[in-house]
């Protein structure tokens, strides 16, 4: 992959640039992973999860410089580090995971983005009742969408408002409908939103009222291939056997002069997790 963002970009298109990232080994004990939405056939593989994601770390090392911390064997989700941290600039909101079963992942984070030389702020210290999934936060460089979630509530929505007080902060009531709001709705560039067709992607397109807030979107048949990792202008999607997804998602990227890459996540998909879940990406 490029690691600058591309010259020839179309005028529409305006992207973040990101000059790091930081991901997470594969635990052996990730067979073990929470698994709510997604209805398996097969159980996880770890060996196939392990080379999926060495696929995945080597994508995002060409085009960024990216940390791959060492495995945490007794959280069996804690490859999914997106969830752990919200990082905007050089702050960041260490969250308070959701999920009981994950506390605690979020230690190894904090102090990693602190050498790094980003300020943290502990969810749990400036509420005692936030929690927040970082897979609940969407940041488009103009807002910060929050899915209100299972996992994530208004306190921690809340504390995101508080620490990024700049930024206008837009709460997104998800309930149980999806696991997290970027497991429906992700970005292609800074105005361009991706989200599925059909009664799951409208409704969350209505509750972030996106076009009053002046966004576009494309919209995908398969939700999986919804959630997009933008790097710099390399777009990264899930490699999901749906044509008219990766038809109409070539298009869109094309049009931008964006560059697309499919990566095969069948293993992370098995515990309801995609591709943005497995990197914190900074701007350093
Ligand atoms: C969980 O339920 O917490 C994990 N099995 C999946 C987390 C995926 N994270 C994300 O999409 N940000």
């Amino acid at each position: 992959m490029d690691s600058a963002v591309p010259s020839n970009i179309s005028p529409t298109c305006t992207l973040r640039s990101y000059t790091m990232a930081v991901t997470r080994q594969v635990p052996q004990s990730f067979a073990k992973a929470i698994c709510k939405h997604a209805q398996n056939e097969e159980p996880i593989s770890v060996d196939v999860a392990l080379k999926q994601h060495d696929i995945y770390v080597d994508k995002l090392r060409s085009a960024v410089p990216t940390l791959c911390l060492p495995a945490l064997e007794s959280f069996p989700d804690s490859v999914f580090v997106e969830d752990t941290a919200v990082v905007i600039g050089t702050k960041a909101v260490i969250t308070h995971l959701g999920h009981r079963s994950r506390q605690g992942e979020e230690e190894s984070i904090r102090k990693i983005l602190q050498q790094l030389g980003v300020q943290t702020f502990d969810m749990n210290v400036l509420s005692t009742k936030a929690v927040c999934d970082g897979g609940d936060v969407l940041f488009t460089g103009r807002h910060l969408f929050v899915g209100l979630s299972e996992r994530t509530n208004h306190a921690g929505l809340d504390v995101l408002q508080e620490v990024f007080k700049n930024i206008k902060v837009v709460a997104v009531p998800l309930g149980d409908k999806a696991l997290h709001l970027k497991s429906v709705v992700t970005s292609l560039d800074d105005n361009t939103l991706v989200a599925p067709t059909g009664a799951l992607g409208d409704f969350v397109i209505q509750q972030m009222r996106v076009e009053d807030r002046g966004y576009s979107f494309v919209r995908l048949p398969d939700p999986r291939m919804c959630n997009l990792v933008n790097l710099n202008g390399n777009i990264l999607a899930q490699d999901v056997p749906c044509h008219l997804s990766r038809d109409l998602l070539r298009r869109a990227v094309e049009r931008k002069n964006l560059r697309l890459y499919f990566i095969d996540t069948s293993e992370f998909a098995k515990c309801d997790g995609a591709l943005t879940c497995c990197s914190i990406l900074l701007n350093l």
